[in-house]
């Protein structure tokens, strides 16, 4: 009885956080020649996001920012998810790792 009752508890917070992911925005970003599309993106402000970033080439990157507080990999021809924000207005800048004189970009929450 005593867990049917906890169940009942969990079970609207289990529900409850599928909706929110649910409703999170995806933003798609991606690499191809280590370069990234759209290299310029502007994403809502104080509002998580889930970015999906697709690596289109056949060599590994690593997503990388310092003003973004995230470095992932992301193999040739997989995609990553980085969940970012919610964040103040402004810009935050992003690159990748390993081919930084080409892979630039910004992100710039409004
Ligand atoms: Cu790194």
């Amino acid at each position: 009885m005593k867990f049917i009752y906890n169940l009942l508890i969990i079970l609207p917070l289990i529900i409850a956080s599928y909706v929110a992911q649910a409703d999170t925005p995806i933003v798609n970003i991606v690499i191809r020649d280590h370069l990234f599309y759209p290299s310029e993106l502007e994403i809502p402000a104080h509002t998580k996001i889930k970015l999906v970033v697709k690596n289109e080439d056949s060599t590994p990157e690593e997503f990388e920012s310092y003003e973004l507080n995230r470095e992932k990999i992301i193999l040739g021809n997989k995609q990553a998810i980085i969940f970012i924000g919610p964040l103040k207005p402004g810009e935050y800048p992003f690159f990748g790792e390993f081919n930084i004189l080409t892979a630039q970009g910004k992100l710039i929450a409004k």
